[in-house]
């Protein structure tokens, strides 16, 4: 069940940062490290949402926020008509320049931070940053388009990060079936592909419990 609390939320954003930026004038070292929170029991997880450019991320990760999403984007110009391709997506008026971010609370203990990527290729030396200390990714397919996230999807499969895809039906249907994506996108039997919505915030969240669901069956599998 999720939770809005906003006392809870702003002491846990509070502690992230501390986290991340440890202020070197005070002499004992931050209480809490990234992947822990100051209250106990709760625990926090960097979730990467990775996809070709026009696949429905920035949509994603603002779709299921509970807070107000930080993104970067910037409106496309003529400049870019000519490498950003908007045939398939026409009412896309502007692009994602470094990341979006959003968070999730999936029940009290367990809260999500999402990062979004940049989509288009030139932006991706910054995919290496977004991923560091993540537990998974998602990876948003438009079958229209599918040649679109073949780059994301070597990415993590590279980097053995568990992922899912998530084939985001832009019609409101499934053009084409689950096991045909696979075969597609020459994935294994293992990796969850998960129908979803990007605009439908039961669906988005539906994705990241399938993510975590499988990061957490791959951890038991291979222990550290
Ligand atoms: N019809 C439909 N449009 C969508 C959906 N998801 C995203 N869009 C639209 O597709 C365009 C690209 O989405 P965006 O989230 O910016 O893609 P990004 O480049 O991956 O961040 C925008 O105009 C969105 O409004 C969807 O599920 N259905
Ligand atoms: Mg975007």
């Amino acid at each position: 069940m999720d939770f809005v609390d906003s006392d809870r939320s702003r002491s846990y954003r509070g502690a992230s940062a501390a986290a991340v930026k440890p202020d070197p004038a005070r002499s004992s070292p931050p209480a809490v490290r990234p992947g822990e929170d100051s209250r106990p029991n709760v625990i926090s997880a960097k979730i990467v949402v990775g996809g070709g450019f026009g696949a429905g991320k920035t949509t994603f990760v603002g779709t299921v926020s509970e807070i107000a999403p930080l993104t970067t984007e910037a409106v496309l110009t003529d400049a870019s008509t000519s490498v950003d391709d908007l045939v398939a997506t026409p009412d896309k008026s502007t692009t994602t320049v470094a990341m979006d971010f959003g968070r999730l609370s999936l029940d009290a203990e367990l809260i999500l931070y999402l990062f979004g990527t940049p989509g288009q290729h030139r932006f991706w030396f910054m995919w290496d940053d977004l991923v560091r200390g993540a537990i998974g990714a998602v990876v948003l397919v438009d079958t229209r388009r599918l040649a679109d996230c073949f780059a994301a999807v070597d990415f993590f499969e590279d980097r053995g990060l568990p992922y899912v895809v998530g084939v985001n039906c832009f019609d409101g249907v499934l053009s084409h079936s689950v096991e045909d994506v696979r075969e597609a996108l020459a994935i294994g039997p293992a990796v969850p592909i998960v129908p979803c919505d990007a605009r439908e915030r039961e669906s988005t969240k539906s994705t990241l419990i399938a993510l975590v669901e499988h990061a957490m069956r791959k951890s038991v599998a291979t222990p550290a």
